[in-house]
């Protein structure tokens, strides 16, 4: 999955794709890449972020996800979003995948996922984005975080989401420590009994900074494909990247690995 943020703010790639035209273009590119699903967001979920109006979120994703789909009919649109609201129309606009990072907290969300038929990442996260930092705790946060997982599948089916159509990930970042990130990837074979497909998005994010020495975010690549890599050894189907090429090559290399041939 390519990563395609219509933000001012997003903590990487912040205010790089903020026009349509550039957005629809960076959406294709990391298809030309080698990315079977683009994620279009438009509101940072980056620990501190503000929330961003619902008329603004709309505004940002929506003209993207049509342009890309009309753009590249091939490719699968998801919309990264923690409002039914945008879901719905996201899907409208052509988007076959919600990606929630609050795992369907709105109230709506799940109805209107399963009303359409849509795909759904149900993502854990520790508060919101703007406290989640602050000091996070857990007893035992694989089991806390594969716990939550599991309440928000069924939850999830109970609303009528289609089973196939369900990913789970344990939101490396959101509200977590460098300990929790690295035990949850450590351990992430263990989501794999949820009935549903795995994700993982470590991408560039401030943990691999803080292992790898690599202060500025657009420049920890070797960190990202090494998290890519253990994902994959350890069960992920769906990686979330900024950098898609040389992901889509380590990828190949550890899949390869994990079948034990070709
Ligand atoms: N991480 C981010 C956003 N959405 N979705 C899922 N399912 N998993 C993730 O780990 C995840 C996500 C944060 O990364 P990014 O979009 O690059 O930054 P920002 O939130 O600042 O836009």
């Amino acid at each position: 999955m390519g990563i395609v943020n219509v933000t001012p703010d997003s903590f990487s790639d912040g205010g790089l794709f903020v026009g349509v035209e550039d957005a629809v273009a960076h959406g294709a590119h990391l298809a030309d890449e080698g990315a079977d699903i683009v994620d279009v967001g438009g509101e940072s979920t980056r620990p501190g972020a503000d929330d961003v109006a619902v008329r603004e979120e709309l505004d940002r994703v929506v003209p993207v996800i049509e342009g890309l789909c009309r753009a590249r009919p091939d490719v699968v649109v998801s919309v990264d979003t923690r409002r039914a609201i945008v879901a719905e129309e996201a899907i409208d606009a052509g988007a076959r995948i919600v990606n929630d990072v609050s795992g369907g907290r709105d109230a709506s969300m799940l109805g209107a996922v399963a009303r359409t038929g849509a795909g759904m990442v149900l993502m854990h996260m520790l508060g919101d984005p703007r406290t989640m930092q602050d000091d996070p705790r857990y007893g035992d946060v694989v089991a806390e975080v594969h716990e939550y997982l599991r309440g928000r599948v069924e939850a999830a089916l109970f609303a009528g989401v289609v089973p196939e159509q369900l990913a789970v990930d344990p939101g490396i970042g959101f509200g977590k420590t460098l300990e929790h990130n690295v035990a949850l990837l450590h351990s992430l074979h263990r989501f794999g009994d949820l009935d549903a497909a795995v994700m993982v998005g470590a991408s560039r994010k401030g943990f691999l900074g803080a292992l790898t020495g690599v202060e500025d975010a657009a420049s920890r690549l070797e960190g990202s494909l090494a998290a890519a890599v253990v994902a994959a050894l350890g069960g992920a189907d769906v990686v979330r990247v900024h950098d898609v090429a040389p992901t889509v090559r380590a990828v190949a290399v550890a899949d390869a690995v994990r079948r034990g041939g070709m």
